[in-house]
C-alpha cells in the first residue's frame, strides 16, 4: 500500500486530494493546524476511514514538520498545500504570508534532506500569481503564460511563492530529490473558501435565493471586475498533482484550462444561472476590495502537462459556475 502525506489537508485542494489518494488506496497522514474551531468540516466524511490520519503540524514550525516525516520516514508521496492562500489577505499580513507560503516549503524540503529520505518524492503547491504582470504572446497573437515564461509577482503571497519554486528547484539539482512544481492556475468549486471572488459571488447567490430573492437583502460587495482569471475546477487539478509525482523524472508544469474570463463574465454566468441578466443592481462596487497591485491578466497554456502527463481539464466554465451556483443554492435546505 503506498503512503502520502498532505500537508494543508484541510484547504479546498488538500479535500480533494484527500478523496483522490484514498480511492487509489493509499494510506494518508493528513497535517492540519490545532485551531480553537474544528477547521475538518471539508473532511469530515473522511475522519473515520481506516487508511486515514490526521495529526497536528504547523509547517512553520520546523521541529513538528521534522517530527511529522520522522514518523513517518517510510512515506512515498509527501504534497505541499498549505499556505496563506488569499493574495488580498497577503498585502495585510506580509510576515505571516512569508512564513508559512514560503518559509513553510523550505521547512518540509530541508527535513527531507536531513533524514535522508531520498525516496519520497515532494509536491509543491505553486501558482500562476508568480506570473503577475508578466505574459507572452502566443501563435494567435494572445497573451498567455506557460512553463518558460518569467515572474514578475505582484503580491506577497506571490513572492512568497516564487521562493518556495525556486527552492524546489535547488533541491531537485543540489540534492537529487524527486520534487515537482504544479503552477496550478486558479481553480474553484463547492469546497472552495468563501473570501475568494468566485465562491463569495455563487454564497451570495445560495443565500440570497434562500430569502425568496429578498428586495432588502444585503448587496453584494466586490472590487475589480476586469481582472481576467483562467478558472477551472480543483477536482480536476488535483489529478495533475498526482500524475506529477508518478512520473520517472520531477519537473514543473502549468495546469490551467487555457480559457480566460473577467470577474464581469463570471457575474453574468452565475446570475445567469438563476435566470438574472441584469446583475448590476444587486452587486456595489467597494474599495475595501481593491489590492494594492492587481494581476490582471491570466491565460495559461499546459501544453506540456497535456503531452507528459496526458492531463486534460474536464470542466469549463458554464460546468463550473453550474456546480458552484447549484451547491450553494442547494445547501442547508
Ligand atoms: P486553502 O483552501 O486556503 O487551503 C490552505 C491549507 O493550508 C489549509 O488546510 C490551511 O489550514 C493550511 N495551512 C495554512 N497555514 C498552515 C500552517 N502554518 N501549517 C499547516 N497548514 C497550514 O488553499 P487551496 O485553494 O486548497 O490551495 C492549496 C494550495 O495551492 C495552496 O498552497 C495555494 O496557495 C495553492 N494554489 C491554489 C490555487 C487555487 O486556485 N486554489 C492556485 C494555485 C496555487 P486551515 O484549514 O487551518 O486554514
Ligand atoms: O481573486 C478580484 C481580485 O481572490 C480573483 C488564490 O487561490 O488563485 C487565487 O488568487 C480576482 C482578483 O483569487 C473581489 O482582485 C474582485 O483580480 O478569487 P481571488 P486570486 O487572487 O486570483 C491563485 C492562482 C492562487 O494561487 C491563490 O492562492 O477577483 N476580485 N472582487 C475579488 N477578489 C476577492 N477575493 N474578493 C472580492 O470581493
Amino acid at each position: 500500500m503506498k503512503k502520502a502525506i498532505i500537508f494543508g489537508v484541510t484547504g479546498q485542494d488538500g479535500s480533494h486530494l484527500l478523496d483522490l489518494l484514498l480511492s487509489k488506496g493509499y494510506e494518508v497522514i493528513g497535517v492540519a493546524r490545532r485551531c480553537s474551531v474544528d477547521t475538518s468540516e471539508r473532511i469530515k466524511n473522511r475522519l473515520e476511514c481506516p487508511h486515514f490520519n490526521l495529526v497536528h503540524g504547523d509547517i512553520t514550525d520546523a521541529s513538528s514538520v521534522m517530527n511529522i516525516l520522522r514518523n513517518n520516514e517510510d512515506v512515498d508521496e509527501i504534497y505541499n498545500l498549505a499556505a496563506q492562500s488569499h493574495v488580498g489577505v497577503s498585502f495585510k499580513q506580509p510576515g505571516l504570508t512569508w512564513d508559512i507560503t514560503g518559509k513553510g516549503c523550505f521547512n518540509i524540503l530541508q527535513s527531507i534532506v536531513d533524514l535522508g529520505m531520498f525516496g519520497s518524492r515532494f509536491y509543491q503547491a505553486s501558482s500562476s500569481e508568480m506570473f503577475g504582470d508578466s505574459y507572452d504572446i502566443d501563435k494567435d497573437g494572445e497573451k498567455v503564460q506557460n512553463e518558460n515564461t518569467k515572474f514578475l509577482p505582484q503580491s506577497p503571497y506571490a513572492i512568497a511563492k516564487c521562493a518556495a519554486h525556486y527552492a524546489v528547484r535547488l533541491f531537485r539539482e543540489a540534492y537529487g530529490l524527486h520534487a515537482s512544481a504544479g503552477i496550478l492556475f486558479n481553480h474553484e468549486g463547492e469546497r472552495r473558501g468563501e473570501t475568494f471572488v468566485t465562491r463569495k459571488i455563487t454564497k451570495w447567490i445560495g443565500d440570497w435565493h434562500k430569502t425568496g430573492y429578498d428586495k432588502n437583502f444585503p448587496k453584494l460587495r466586490l472590487g475589480n471586475l476586469e481582472a481576467f482569471r483562467d478558472w477551472g475546477y480543483a477536482g480536476d487539478y488535483v489529478r495533475a498533482m498526482w500524475l506529477m509525482l508518478q512520473q520517472e523524472q520531477p519537473d514543473d508544469y502549468v495546469i490551467c484550462t487555457g480559457k480566460t474570463h473577467t470577474i464581469r463574465e463570471f457575474l453574468d454566468c452565475a446570475f445567469g444561472h438563476i435566470g438574472i441578466e441584469d446583475w448590476e443592481e444587486h452587486v456595489v462596487i467597494d474599495p475595501e476590495f481593491y489590492r494594492p497591485a492587481e494581476v490582471d491578466y491570466l491565460r495559461g497554456d499546459c501544453s506540456k502537462a497535456k503531452e507528459k502527463l496526458e492531463w486534460e481539464p474536464e470542466c469549463n466554465l458554464e460546468d463550473l459556475v453550474k456546480i458552484m451556483v447549484e451547491h450553494d443554492v442547494n445547501a442547508n435546505i
